[in-house]
């Protein structure tokens, strides 16, 4: 079976052959893990992966640290990692703080936050895991900043409307993310992408063009938040904001202090992890929506039944299907797409 690997992989397995330093090499080797397309065809890769992942965690632990500072990172959890990007004191804390039971320091001067404060997210019937960063600024100039954002599935990025210099700090922030070959866009090209955003009605940003081709580089698909609309010259700085950058970003404006605008992001959040939720129910059992598998949109019946157990993935003859456009308990076959929120009935 051909292994279909994605520009994604391939940019961070290209990553990986000229990393020098072990952080470097884990990075791209989580990477490589995050993006490798999983069916049968890849499952001695992915094995493989995980076996160089847990030699080199286990290296860089013996070494003392005093030598390269210490490295942060974040363990995924939940439906998606969602971090928070973004100029010094725009109000990403603050929005963690509003949104998780995490509660990271909040205060009115820059450079607050210095190492990422991860927090859980409900949103419905799931948790997104989103994490506090420190500001994305030439003077935080820490590497492993950086590899947290590249390893993230997705981010918002954050800008305080009453900031009098915003564009310029945008442009900062752009620019450092850059620097590290990450290119932050609402948008993702690649063929079958259906555009999140538009659930909720925000507007999407049109395909940017601008990620340079190089090798390397890496797509992060990204909300941008416009903070403080309670701010002063906030609908003015709206206006501007939108004009240069609604092609490239969807985008949300929000009150961290007032609360305005919150549900609409918790939406945008759950939306940039292109996710489904697909809820299994045992023969004769009744149909109810808890606890559901977290899988890519896009994915197919015969993924589902890999996530539940190894052993479905052979055994597995139909299933049947309570959901979207199919008939109450419809028989479905192992290529059937699945959607968000099907109940399926899994029959070996
Ligand atoms: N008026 C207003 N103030 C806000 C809002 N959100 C955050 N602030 C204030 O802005 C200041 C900075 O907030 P933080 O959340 O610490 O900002 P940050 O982006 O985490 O800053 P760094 O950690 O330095 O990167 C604090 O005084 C907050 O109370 C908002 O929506 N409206
Ligand atoms: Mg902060």
């Amino acid at each position: 079976m051909p292994a279909n690997l994605t520009p994604e992989y391939l940019a961070a397995e290209q990553r990986f052959k000229s990393a020098k330093t072990t952080e470097e090499k884990l990075a791209a080797l989580e990477e490589m893990l995050a993006t490798i397309p999983r069916h049968k065809g890849t499952e001695k890769m992915q094995a493989d992966l995980k076996r160089r992942l847990s030699k080199l965690r286990a290296e860089q632990a013996r070494r003392p640290q005093s030598r390269a500072g210490i490295i942060h990172r974040v363990e995924k959890e939940g439906a998606g990692q969602v971090v928070l990007v973004g100029p010094p004191n725009s109000g990403k804390s603050r929005l963690v703080q509003r949104l998780t039971h995490a509660t990271p320091e909040v205060a009115d001067y820059p450079f607050t936050t210095r190492v990422p404060v991860p927090g859980m997210m409900p949103f419905e019937d799931v948790q997104v895991q989103l994490v506090d960063l420190p500001p994305v600024h030439p003077d935080f100039p820490e590497s492993w900043l950086y590899q947290i954002i590249r390893n993230a599935d997705a981010a918002l990025l954050v800008v305080d409307l009453s900031d009098p210099d915003l564009l310029e700090d945008l442009e900062t922030t752009l620019g450092q993310v850059a620097n590290a070959k990450v290119y932050l866009a609402g948008a993702n090209l690649s063929p079958g992408f259906s555009p999140a955003a538009a659930d909720v009605g925000l507007k999407l940003g049109a395909p940017a063009d601008a990620m340079p081709s190089a090798p390397g580089w890496l797509r992060k698909k990204t909300v941008l938040v416009a903070n403080k609309i309670d701010g002063a010259s906030a609908a003015e700085n709206f206006e501007v904001l939108s004009e240069l950058y609604g092609a490239r970003f969807p985008m949300v404006r929000v009150s961290a202090e007032s609360g305005e605008g919150l549900d609409q992001l918790r939406q945008a959040a759950f939306d940039l992890l292109e996710v489904i939720r697909i809820y299994t129910k045992a023969p004769g059992k009744k149909l109810e929506r808890t606890a559901p598998y977290i899988l890519k949109r896009g994915s197919h019946l015969v993924d589902l039944a890999a996530h539940v157990h190894q052993d479905f993935l052979t055994q597995l003859k139909y299933a049947r299907l309570w959901g979207h456009g199919a008939f109450e308990g419809q028989m479905v076959t192992r290529d059937h797409v699945l959607e968000d929120r099907d109940v399926v009935e899994l029959h070996r």
